[in-house]
């Protein structure tokens, strides 16, 4: 049995260790450039670009034939996107599994709808790995995911919202709020997978708190974190710092946004993808 993993880029994951993994790139546009979300776009300088840049811009999921392809010809796939309520991304996954199973008869791809984004996915791909490397079979590992992810949860901490504001998944309303020099907006990944916003954070420190205590609001205990930071590393390591003064033990990583969840956090914005309690 050949096992795979595909995930779109919102995951930010670019490889992974035990198991054969694609991930499958979103772009982003402006009038000038279009950045490709795969290993080799440079973060750092988009980012500048993006922050001083006035103009339209936008993003594009991968289309069926992109997953297709990265499908390549595993007998076993489990296929990750970001949430289907913001993005066409999951439709698109789903339309290249029909296709795949269609014409390799017997071979078979699980799409996983992650209703989030950046490491929430991370999470869920990295149980993947585990299931798949412990020799556990196809059906198993479907049911086991799909447990597991009723148990990740995604918060983040954003300074501004323009982009989500100006492609249409948040009100402007909302993005308003962050729009105040040194205000954060804090919120989370609704159970439906839209933006759900939560708290509002005057400065780094008490936004780092805050997330702290949502986290905790959230079932969390000192298990599994990953937090990914769009040029904050900073923020990301008091985060880690705070964690690991209350739960000594907790696996926390800190990660990175790749082009697709920098492009939405903008600079300064963390993602946290946590286990907790059980969503419903
Ligand atoms: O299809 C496309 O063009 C991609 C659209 C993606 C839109 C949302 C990206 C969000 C990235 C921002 C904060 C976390 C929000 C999580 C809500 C579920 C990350």
């Amino acid at each position: 049995m050949k096992f795979k993993i595909v995930s779109d880029s919102t995951a930010n994951i670019v490889k992974l260790e035990k198991v054969p993994f694609q991930s499958v790139p979103l772009k982003i546009r402006t009038d000038s450039m279009e950045y490709i979300d795969d290993e080799n776009v440079n973060i750092s300088e988009m980012v500048e670009f993006l922050k001083a840049y006035r103009g339209k811009s936008g993003t594009a999921c991968p289309a069926p034939n992109e997953y297709l392809e990265a499908f390549g010809d595993a007998d076993c796939i489990f296929c990750t996107t970001i949430t289907s309520n913001l993005s066409g991304s999951f439709n698109a996954a789903r339309i290249a599994k029909e296709d795949y199973e269609n014409a390799n008869p017997g071979k078979k791809v699980f799409v996983i709808d992650s209703l989030s984004a950046g490491p929430e996915i991370g999470l869920i791909i990295e149980k993947l790995e585990e299931l798949i490397t412990s020799g556990m079979e196809y059906e198993d590992i479907c049911a086991e995911i799909t447990k597991y992810c009723k148990k990740t949860h995604l918060i983040f901490s954003l300074e501004c919202l323009s982009n989500l504001a100006n492609n249409g998944r948040v009100s402007h309303s909302v993005a308003k709020i962050a729009g105040i020099l040194g205000i954060r907006l804090i919120g989370k990944a609704s159970n439906e997978g839209t933006l759900e916003p939560t708290n509002k954070a005057r400065g780094e420190k008490k936004a780092v708190e805050v997330l702290f205590e949502n986290m905790k609001k959230l079932g969390y205990k000192g298990k599994k974190a990953i937090i990914d930071h769009c040029e904050n590393m900073e923020g990301a390591k008091k985060l880690k710092e705070k964690i690991k003064a209350e739960f000594p033990s907790a696996n926390v990583k800190i990660g990175i946004n790749r082009a697709l969840c920098s492009f939405y956090a903008e600079k300064g914005g963390l993602l946290v993808g946590f286990e907790g309690d059980s969503k419903y």
